[in-house]
């Protein structure tokens, strides 16, 4: 079993909706279970303006498939959720990044992991570090401790949302 973390998104239709409901697939992968989940949070977008808000969260799983099957399975539950992929950054109803798998590095194409924009996304950064503190202590190849990247994304709003709807918090 390996432990990997996956970090979801979205910003078009009932983002909230499709978030709570991939959470819930992660732990129907093959071979893969759902080991926690962070709180949903409304992001500012990044590196994408003039989009809607994004709802994002982080889940950690543990899995027996590789990498890339992971990734694929991925990409396989985007599909299932309606993404259709069109330009880089485009709004979408569901984005599953894989973020960590263990302490793997990769560089091909397909997979980079780390991921390699991980830790210039408080959207990241922070569910991450709710559902795994440990983490803070992981040095980036190349980049140096995770936890350190924190005040560099302190300017991107986030904000936590509670079980309540979303219109009444
Ligand atoms: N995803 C992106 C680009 N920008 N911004 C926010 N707030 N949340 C995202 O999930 C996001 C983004 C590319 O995948
Ligand atoms: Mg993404
Ligand atoms: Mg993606």
């Amino acid at each position: 079993m390996t432990r990997a973390y996956v970090a979801l998104g979205a910003n078009l239709g009932d983002a909230r909706q499709v978030v709570e409901a991939a959470i819930g697939a992660l732990d129907r992968l093959p071979e893969t279970r759902l080991a926690a989940a962070s709180s949903l949070y409304r992001t500012a977008p990044v590196g994408c303006p003039r989009q809607p808000d994004f709802i994002n969260a982080v889940a950690a799983v543990d899995t027996c498939l590789p990498p890339e099957a992971l990734l694929t399975a991925l990409f396989a539950e985007e599909q299932a959720r309606g993404r259709v992929r069109g330009a880089p950054n485009a709004p979408r109803t569901l984005d599953l990044d894989l973020l960590l798998y263990d302490d793997l590095e990769r560089s091909s194409p397909f997979l980079t992991l780390p991921h390699p924009r991980m830790h210039l996304r408080a959207f990241t950064l922070v569910p991450l570090f709710e559902i795994a503190p440990d983490l803070v202590d992981l040095v980036l190849p190349g980049r140096g401790r995770l936890a350190a990247w924190l005040p560099a994304v302190a300017t991107q709003r986030i904000r936590q949302l509670g079980a309540e709807a979303e219109n009444a918090d």
